[in-house]
């Protein structure tokens, strides 16, 4: 439904369809720099268009993808959703170290198969657990990373720094969000403990219940702009986002004292908010599994 609606927004009678392919088309051709405007809203720009020229591969449409089910992904390009495969070729490059295309990632599509990946601006990585030393890509050309921590039972300074220090590494701009305000009673003594160990990095006290602070994040929300929600399951990462869609897009969920209900998000996920950002919603992360 979501991306329903997306393709809805994008428009989807044949004319534009065509109009929108043939835009693609003349801009693989044309090998000028060109910014597609209804990729824009998805984050593409010059540089993007300047990365996808240098791919000099004919019948190449441009995408984002926006979710990985399994094998197929679901990418977005200037006329909508697409279901793609990545190339049997990436497959076997990804076994010598080249990356596999991650939610995030901009590719180059011919027909249903995903045949590149452009450069990324910026990635999270982790191990994947049990794997040896393979590497999992969480979110790729991500802006800004919200780091979500509770003011509740389960907070930790510690957990937060390390999280801090994965986010400066992955080339996103870090940005704590310490969700469950309604359940602190010093929320002004957390911050400052906070503020001691982010330094130069904006903190956000915010309720998803009250709704306090959450209107401050807007000014990280910026159209085209990319923001992925890292935290532990059950701090509030896709309730957040379902209170900045103003929809119940996520499904969230209370967590047991016994732990169960964990881990209500089981995959990644690029979502376009109303005012033009777009959120990649993540399962909660066990940290030790960070680089
Ligand atoms: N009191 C309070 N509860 C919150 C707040 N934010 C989220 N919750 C509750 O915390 C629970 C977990 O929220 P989710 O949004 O599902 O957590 P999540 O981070 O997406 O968890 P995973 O998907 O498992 O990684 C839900 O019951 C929410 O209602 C908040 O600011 N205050
Ligand atoms: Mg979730």
């Amino acid at each position: 439904m979501r991306f329903a609606s997306f393709r809805r927004a994008r428009g989807s009678s044949s004319s534009r369809t065509r109009s929108a392919l043939a835009r693609v088309s003349s801009f693989t051709r044309s090998q000028r720099r060109l910014v597609l405007p209804a990729l824009n809203e998805l984050g593409w720009d010059a540089d993007w268009a300047s990365a996808f020229e240098q791919l000099h591969e004919d019948n190449l449409i441009a995408a984002r993808v926006a979710a990985q089910h399994r094998g197929a992904y679901v990418v977005w390009t200037a006329d909508g959703e697409l279901r793609a495969r990545a190339a049997g070729r990436l497959f076997y490059a990804h076994e010598v170290g080249e990356p596999i295309p991650a939610v995030g990632d901009w590719v180059g599509v011919r027909g249903e198969t995903v045949t590149s990946i452009l450069p990324r601006r910026s990635a999270f990585i982790r191990k994947r657990a049990g794997l040896g030393s393979d590497e999992q890509v969480l979110a790729a050309n991500v802006d800004a990373a919200f780091l979500l921590a509770g003011l509740d039972d389960d907070f930790s300074l510690r957990r937060l720094e390390r999280y801090i220090t994965t986010a400066w590494d992955s080339g996103a701009e870090p940005v704590v969000v310490l969700t469950k305000a309604d359940l602190c009673e010093d929320v002004a003594g957390a911050l400052l403990q906070v503020e001691s160990v982010a330094i130069g990095v904006p903190v956000y006290p915010i309720s998803n219940v009250t709704g306090v602070g959450i209107e401050e994040l807007a000014a990280h929300l910026r159209p085209g702009r990319t923001v992925v929600l890292l935290g532990s399951s059950g701090v509030g990462k896709s309730t957040l986002l379902n209170r900045l869609a103003g929809t119940e897009l996520m499904r969230t969920a209370a967590i047991a004292a016994d732990g169960t209900g964990r881990h209500t998000t089981t995959h990644r996920e690029l979502v376009p908010l109303p005012a033009g950002a777009l959120v990649i919603d993540t399962p909660g992360l066990r940290e030790l599994q960070f680089w």
